[in-house]
């Protein structure tokens, strides 16, 4: 099995600080709480921008400054979020892919989101993909329903995105696909041989879907923008802590934890 690759969503566009307070907003709290998270045992960190007033943005000065402070701390993968908030327009959302990261996210298909809608048509999906593709970053697809397997592979058959893929199966949104067990045993069979992912599971489906993939030789995703506990009732203390209870319970399962740079070999990052 390879080693186990932990993403770190630091921020999300959705949670506030009066949710939880250690929220990393500014840019120079994003990248201490970037390099906290490289400590403990992450390999990505997926970002998104958030402007003076603590409000999301995408903004490209905005991710220029997060990637660049992040950058000056440890070589841990920046992953810039091409998803925004769900009020962001397309052309917003895709600012930060033209700072080059190397990855970044690309959502491949619509649903609800909340009270809200997440919007993915399929003309600003092969957008994305295109541009990605043409600035060499590699898209982390995120799948918030299972047809969008179906819709990342039609990509790969236009010859917009590149195989193998990467997925991340964000489960347990409200209006979405719920972060059940069974849900993920699903999403994960749906994938073609090959493929790489990950799980983000929302909320108190976080830590149980995490040891599934684990166990399974999948990757991790936590952090704030998915679960801002530690237990019930009990707010997490840093996005780090989250991180290094997975750190501890891979090297109890017996799963070594990627650095960076392993993490690069493992998803074909040059
Ligand atoms: N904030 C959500 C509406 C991503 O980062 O790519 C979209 C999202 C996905 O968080
Ligand atoms: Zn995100």
């Amino acid at each position: 099995m390879e080693k186990l690759i932990i993403t770190a969503a630091l921020t999300g566009a959705e949670v506030t600080k009066a949710q939880q307070p250690n929220l990393p907003v500014s840019p120079d709290e994003i990248a201490e709480a970037a390099y906290e998270c490289y400590k403990a045992g992450a390999s990505i960190v997926h970002v998104h921008g958030r402007d003076a007033e603590g409000n999301p943005t995408q903004s490209y000065e905005v991710y220029k400054e997060i990637k660049e402070k992040i950058e000056a701390k440890c070589n841990i993968i920046v992953q810039p979020s091409t998803g925004g908030a769900t009020w962001h327009t397309p052309e917003e959302r895709l600012q930060p892919v033209e700072l080059k990261p190397e990855m970044a996210t690309l959502s491949c298909g619509t649903c609800n989101f909340g009270p809200d809608v997440f919007m993915n048509s399929e003309e600003y999906i092969e957008k994305f993909a295109a541009r990605m593709k043409e600035l060499g970053v590699k898209p982390e697809i995120e799948v918030f329903e299972r047809g969008m397997i179906d819709n990342a592979l039609r990509l790969v058959k236009k010859g917009l995105l590149d195989a193998p893929v990467h997925f991340d199966f964000v489960l347990g949104v409200p209006g979405a696909c719920p972060g059940t067990p069974e849900d993920l045993m699903h999403m994960v069979r749906s994938i073609p041989a090959g493929s790489t992912w990950t799980v983000a599971g929302i909320g108190r489906a976080e830590t149980p879907l995490a040891v599934m993939a684990i166990v399974l030789g999948g990757n991790v995703r936590v952090g704030f923008e998915d679960n801002v506990y530690y237990e019930k009732g009990v707010l997490a203390e840093s996005n780090a802590q989250l991180v290094a209870r997975i750190a501890r319970i891979a090297k109890e399962i017996g799963r070594e934890v990627a650095t960076p740079d392993e993490a690069r070999k493992i998803l074909g990052i040059k």
